[in-house]
């Protein structure tokens, strides 16, 4: 089934010249991401690695405007290359390996990409720009911003997380992640360049990719359903999670990276469910019992958890006037009506990245 295409809509005259450039454009956020700064007027770029990366024309047929260029977080000839063809004002580092049990099985590379990769497009701009230790970035500087993630607070040192919060990962990402964070900062320290990272809680649509636990149960809900399964095999249950709109999250990335001051935030919703609750609010949208349906799995038990995040976002809400509009209940019936439609019209979780049933 073809996604169906989002019409143009006329750009504001302000932000007409603006240009970004963003990695991970195939993933969840770079689409969203994507359609918001096309909708500000941006000119938008997005890096795609690979000779014939299938995403590329699931993204073209969701997005006809955006432009791309070909780069890879683990190639540093690449990314400065990139940087000096699209001239971008801003840089979104959305690019990571990102899901959690696969960084235990590739940790290394899990490290040179959601990692080193933060490294590699924080230099390409510095190198770009021509800054060093003693040449500041001047006016009209390039922007960045660092897909940082709650999975750097891991074991919680205190509940719920701030800005101010120490990191505990839990994980080879969560380390790979605190690593570009900590790099971000750095840079804006020693360099003054105009570098910012989002604390960002999870975030769910139904552009989310299958192998994450809220879209394996919406697809599963559907899947069931319409007859396909009739078992949902899962891990832990009782993880709770601060699950948010990654529609209203990109939101929160253009805030950060357009104010006067570069500063980290953390971004999410302040309310927090167990896996438990989203079964139960997942299957009662098709008319179904969870409990008559899902096995817990040892093979899907990690070999250290993160138990429970909830996110205290006042400093976002204060500072950057940001605000989540999509609740807990409104997005698990929005990721379950669209799969149900998916399954039901022949689809499968690798046509859903371009469904706009929201
Ligand atoms: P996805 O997994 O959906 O997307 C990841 C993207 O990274 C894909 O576009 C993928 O491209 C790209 N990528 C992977 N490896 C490379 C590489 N070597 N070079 C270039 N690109 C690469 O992630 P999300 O959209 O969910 O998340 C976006 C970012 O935000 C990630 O960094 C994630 O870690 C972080 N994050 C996400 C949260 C969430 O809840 N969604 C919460 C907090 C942080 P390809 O198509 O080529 O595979
Ligand atoms: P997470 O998301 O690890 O928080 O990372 P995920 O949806 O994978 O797991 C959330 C919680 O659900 C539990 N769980 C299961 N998870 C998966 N994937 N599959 C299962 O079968 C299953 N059963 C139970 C997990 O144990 C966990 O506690 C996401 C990613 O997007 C990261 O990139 C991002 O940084 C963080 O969110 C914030």
């Amino acid at each position: 089934m073809l996604p169906r295409r989002r019409e143009h809509r006329q750009a504001p005259e302000a932000a007409l010249s603006r240009r970004a450039l963003i990695t991970g454009i195939t993933g969840q956020d770079g689409s969203y991401l994507a359609e918001y700064l096309s909708d500000q007027g941006y000119e938008v770029w997005g890096l795609v690695r690979g000779q014939q990366n299938p995403r590329v024309r699931q993204l073209r047929q969701l997005l006809g405007e955006v432009r791309l260029v070909r780069g890879d977080l683990l190639d540093q000839g690449s990314l400065i290359s990139a940087v000096e063809r699209v001239q971008p004002d801003e840089v979104y580092n959305l690019a990571a390996i990102s899901y959690v049990p696969m960084s235990w099985q590739q940790a290394e590379l899990t490290g040179e990409v959601t990692g080193l990769g933060v490294l590699r497009v924080l230099e390409a701009i510095r190198v770009c720009s021509g800054i060093s230790a003693s040449r500041s970035p001047g006016r009209g500087q390039i922007r960045f911003y660092q897909a940082s993630s709650s999975e750097m607070f891991g074991m919680v040192r205190e509940s719920p997380q701030t800005e101010q919060t120490p990191f505990h990962p839990r994980s080879p990402y969560g380390v790979a992640k605190a690593y570009g964070h900590f790099l971000t900062q750095n840079y804006r320290e020693s360099y003054g360049m105009f570098a910012v990272a989002g604390i960002l809680f999870n975030h769910e649509s139904p552009r989310r990719g299958a192998e994450f636990v809220t879209r394996k149960i919406s697809l599963g809900v559907a899947r069931i359903k319409l007859g396909y399964e009739r078992q949902l095999r899962l891990g832990n249950l009782s993880a709770r999670r601060d699950w948010g709109f990654a529609g209203d999250y990109v939101r929160a990335m253009h805030l950060m990276i357009s104010q006067d001051d570069p500063a980290d935030y953390v971004v999410g919703t302040g309310v927090t469910h167990s896996v438990e609750d989203l079964l139960e609010q997942a299957f009662k949208v098709a008319g179904l019992d969870w409990r008559d349906h899902v096995v817990t799995d040892a093979a899907f038990i990690r070999p250290a958890e993160v138990d429970k995040l909830c996110a205290d976002a006042t400093e976002a809400r204060e500072r950057l006037g940001w605000e989540p509009k999509v609740g807990f209940e409104e997005l698990v019936a929005m990721m379950v009506e669209a799969d149900l439609e998916l399954v039901s019209s022949g689809g499968d979780a690798e046509d859903s990245f371009g469904i706009d049933t929201w």
